[in-house]
C-alpha cells in the first residue's frame, strides 16, 4: 500500500464556512456494511488495458512499444496501444493493418486443430478456419491470475470483487475504506454527540488533497474546487490510492497494465475506467458528477447502448444526456414505462444503486463452431464434437472436476441448420469421475438424437454446453447432491438475472439514508422480461457505447470460440445489415447475426440453467439426473421462457 502522504492538515479553526460536514454519523457506518445506499461508498472498476493483446506480449516477452495486435482469421479482435498510434483499430483487417504499421506482429489466437488433443499456437491458422477452432484459454487463464491477485490485494475479510468480462472487475471498497478512515481519523470512531446517529459529522481535518496522477474529472462548479473537501472526498481519494496500488501489483507480478474508474456506483466507475486509457485512472467525485455526465451521450451507460438507448434516442430526439436531462420524470415515465422511466431518470443522473456481486464460480462452459462452409455430414459434426469435449473437458480438469470438487450436472448440445436451432439436453451420470469419453459418448448420443428427425443437413453451427455445476459432490449421491443451497441457489438466481442496474427510486442519496429506504429499485433485467411477456417488442439488452460488447461475456467466458464474432465495434450501415428476429438489433452481415444469435443462446442457456437450478432447490425429492430432449425451435421473444412442448431438466 501506497505510504505517500496524501493529506495535507490544515491550520486549527480552518474551514469557518462549514463547521460540520455534509454527512451523518450513520451515513458513515454504513460504509462498513458495504450498504448500497451510503452516500460514501466508493466503488473500483478495473479494466485491462487491450487486454488479449497484451496477454500476447506477455506471452512473447516483448517491449511494450512493439505493435501487437491478435489475429483471428483475416480479422483483429484486439490491438495495443503501441498499434493504436498507426490508426490500427478493430475495424481492420490484416492486410489494412499491416500497411498501416509494417512492423506490426499479427499474433493469431491459439487454435485446437481438427484431431488434436490440446490447443496450440499454429503459424497457418488464419488459412484454415474450416479444421481449426478458436481457443481463448490463454486468456482465460491470465484473466484468472489477474483476478486471484486482485483478491490478494485486498484484506481477507473485506473482498467485494464481481468478475464483469473477462478483464474487467467491480471492486467494492467501501468497507476498506471505512476501517483505513477510522485509523487515519480517529476521531471518527468517537460516539456521535447525544449518541444520536443522524447527527453530522465534523469536517475532515484537512483542506487539499493530492490526487497524484489520477484524472480528476472537472467539478461541476468550478469555484467549488476551493471548497474544503468533505468526507465523501477523503474516501474517493483512499479508494483511489487502494486502486492505484493494486495496479501496480499487476503491473509489477504479472507484467498487465490496466484502467480503472473510481466513483460512487458501478456505473460512474465503469464510465470512468474508459475516460482515459491506458494505464490510467479515472476519479470521478461526487460534485463531478453532473459535469462528467453532461457532456456524455447516454448511449455510452450500460443498458442505455442498445436497443433501449435507440428508443430513448427517437423518443426524445436526442442522444446527449444533457437533453435528457431536461425531461421530467413524468415524462420519461409515459413514454418509456413507469419502471424504465424511473430508472433512466435516476441513471442520467448518476444514480445507481445495484450492487457489486462476488461471482467468481462458473455456471457452464461452452465450445462451439460455426461452419464456414457449413458441414454436411455426420463424421465431420462428430471430429467436432470430439474437440469440443477435449475443450470443456480441459476447463472442467482446471475446474477441479478430477478431485470432484465442483462438477457439472448436464450436457447440451445445439445444431443449426438454416434458420432452425435444435437443441438436446441430458443429465451427465453421478456416481463416476466425468473423464472424456463419458462426455463425448452423451454427446454422441445427443447428435444422434437431432440427427435422428431429419433435416438436419447442412449444419452451420454446433455448440456443447455443459451447467449446472455443483460444489463437491462425491460419488456417494445423498439427497445433499440433488439439493442447491439456500446461498448458492441465491447466487445463482443473482447471476441469470444480471446485476441489479435498477435505479433507486427517484429519492436522492440523502433522503434515501434518513427514511432508512433501501433502493427498491428495479431490476433493469426484468423490464425488459416484463415487457416482453406483455407482447410488446423485446429489447435488447446489449450495450455497445461503452466499449463493453454484447458478445463479450459470452466469447470468453462462455463460448470459447470467436470464430464467428464479427468485431461490433465496426459501425454497422443501414443498407448491409440484417437484424436479428428476436430483438432486431442490426448485424452488419449474416456472419455477424450468427454471431449474435449464438449469443441469444448461450443467454437461454443461462436462463434454463437458473429455473433448472431453481426447479432443484424446490423439489425436496432426490433422484437420477435423467435425460430429457429440450428445444426444437426457438422463438422470437427473448423470454428465456421455455416454448411450447419443450420440457425442462427433471432431476427428481
Ligand atoms: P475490451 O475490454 O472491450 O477491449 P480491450 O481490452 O481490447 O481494449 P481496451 O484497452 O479499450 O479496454 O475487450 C477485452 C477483450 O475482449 C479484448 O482484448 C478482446 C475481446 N474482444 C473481442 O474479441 N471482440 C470484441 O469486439 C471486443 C469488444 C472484445
Ligand atoms: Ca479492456
Ligand atoms: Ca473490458
Amino acid at each position: 500500500m501506497g505510504s505517500s502522504p496524501q493529506f495535507m492538515a490544515s491550520s486549527p479553526g480552518y474551514g469557518t464556512g462549514r463547521r460540520k460536514s455534509q454527512f451523518t454519523y450513520r451515513q458513515l457506518g454504513l460504509l462498513a456494511s458495504y450498504s448500497t445506499s451510503s452516500p460514501l461508498r466508493v466503488i473500483a472498476h478495473i479494466d485491462l488495458d487491450a487486454f488479449y493483446a497484451q496477454c500476447e506480449m506477455v506471452r512473447l516477452g516483448l517491449p511494450d512499444d512493439q505493435p501487437l495486435a491478435v489475429q483471428q482469421w483475416q480479422g483483429l479482435i484486439a490491438v495495443n496501444y503501441a498499434a493504436r498510434k498507426f490508426g490500427i483499430g478493430r475495424h481492420c483487417n490484416v492486410t489494412e493493418a499491416k500497411k498501416l504499421c509494417p512492423g506490426l506482429i499479427a499474433q493469431h489466437v491459439a487454435t485446437w486443430k481438427e484431431g488434436d488433443e490440446k490447443w496450440a499456437y499454429h503459424d497457418d491458422a488464419a488459412a484454415h478456419i474450416g479444421t481449426h477452432k478458436v481457443s481463448l484459454d490463454l486468456y482465460r487463464l491470465e484473466s484468472r491470475k489477474i483476478l486471484a491477485l486482485i483478491h490478494d490485494c485486498l484484506p481477507a475479510n473485506q473482498q467485494k470483487v464481481e468478475k464483469a468480462g473477462i478483464d474487467e472487475v467491480f471492486v467494492d471498497l467501501s468497507a476498506q475504506i471505512h476501517s483505513i478512515m477510522l485509523q487515519r481519523f480517529p476521531e471518527l470512531a468517537n460516539p456521535p454527540p447525544y449518541d444520536d446517529p443522524t447527527e453530522k459529522l465534523p469536517l475532515p481535518p484537512i483542506t487539499a488533497l493530492d490526487w497524484q496522477a489520477d484524472n480528476l474529472v472537472d467539478l461541476d462548479n468550478a469555484d467549488d474546487e476551493a471548497d474544503d473537501p468533505d468526507w465523501d472526498d477523503v474516501a474517493i481519494l483512499i479508494g483511489a490510492e487502494l486502486v492505484r496500488d493494486i495496479r501496480a501489483e499487476v503491473r509489477a507480478k504479472l507484467g498487465y497494465t490496466c484502467s480503472a474508474g473510481i466513483a460512487s456506483n458501478k456505473m460512474l466507475s465503469k464510465l470512468g475506467s474508459g475516460f482515459k486509457k491506458p494505464n490510467q485512472q479515472t476519479v470521478v467525485r461526487n460534485r463531478a458528477v453532473q459535469q462528467f455526465l453532461s457532456g456524455m451521450k447516454f448511449t455510452k451507460i450500460r443498458n442505455l447502448g442498445g436497443k433501449l438507448g435507440d428508443q430513448v434516442a427517437v423518443r426524445f430526439e436526442t442522444e446527449l444526456i444533457k437533453d435528457l436531462l431536461q425531461v421530467s420524470l413524468d415524462q420519461l415515465k409515459s413514454k418509456m414505462g413507469e419502471d424504465t422511466g424511473i430508472w433512466i431518470y435516476n441513471t442520467i443522473r448518476g444514480i445507481d444503486t445495484s450492487e457489486v456481486t462476488p461471482r467468481t464460480q462458473i455456471k457452464s462452459m461452452l465450445s462451439a463452431k460455426s461452419f464456414r462452409p457449413v458441414i454436411n455430414r455426420q463424421d465431420q459434426a462428430v471430429r467436432w464434437l470430439r474437440i469440443f469435449v477435449a475443450d470443456i473437458f480441459s476447463r472442467l480438469v482446471e475446474e477441479g472436476v478430477l478431485e470432484n470438487k465442483r462438477r457439472p450436472k448436464t450436457i447440451h448440445l445445439q445444431h443449426r441448420h438454416g434458420g432452425l436451432t435444435k437443441s438436446r439436453s441430458s443429465g451427465i451420470p453421478l456416481g463416476k469421475t466425468i473423464d472424456e469419453t463419458i462426455l463425448f459418448d452423451l454427446a454422441k448420443t445427443l447428435l444422434n438424437q437431432i440427427i435422428s428427425e431429419g433435416h438436419v443437413w447442412p449444419c452451420a453451427n454446433l455448440s456443447l454446453s455443459v451447467g449446472g455445476f455443483e460444489d463437491g459432490i462425491t460419488g456417494n449421491m445423498g439427497i445433499g447432491a440433488f439439493l442447491v443451497k439456500g446461498d448458492e441457489a441465491r447466487a445463482a438466481n443473482a447471476v441469470a438475472g444480471g446485476p441489479r442496474e435498477g435505479g433507486a427510486g427517484v429519492l436522492p442519496h440523502d433522503r434515501m439514508t434518513k427514511t432508512g429506504q433501501r433502493a427498491n429499485g428495479p431490476d433493469i433485467q426484468r423490464f425488459f422480461r416484463k415487457e416482453t411477456s406483455s407482447g410488446e417488442e423485446p429489447i435488447d439488452t446489449s450495450e455497445r457505447g461503452d466499449g463493453s460488447d454484447p458478445h463479450q461475456e459470452l466469447w470468453l467466458d462462455e463460448q470459447g470460440d470467436t470464430s464467428a464474432a464479427r468485431p461490433i465495434n465496426v459501425p454497422i450501415s443501414e443498407e448491409t445489415s440484417v437484424s436479428c428476429p428476436r430483438c432486431n438489433v442490426k448485424c452488419e452481415d449474416e456472419i455477424a447475426l450468427q454471431s449474435h444469435q449464438d449469443w441469444h443462446f448461450a443467454k437461454d442457456l443461462q436462463e434454463e440453467e437458473r429455473q433448472a437450478t431453481q426447479q432443484t432447490a424446490r423439489s425436496q425429492k432426490p433422484g437420477t439426473a435423467a435425460a430429457s430432449s429440450s428445444a426444437t425451435k426457438r422463438s422470437n421473444k427473448s423470454t428465456g421462457k421455455l416454448e411450447q412442448g419443450q420440457k425442462r431438466l427433471k432431476f427428481g
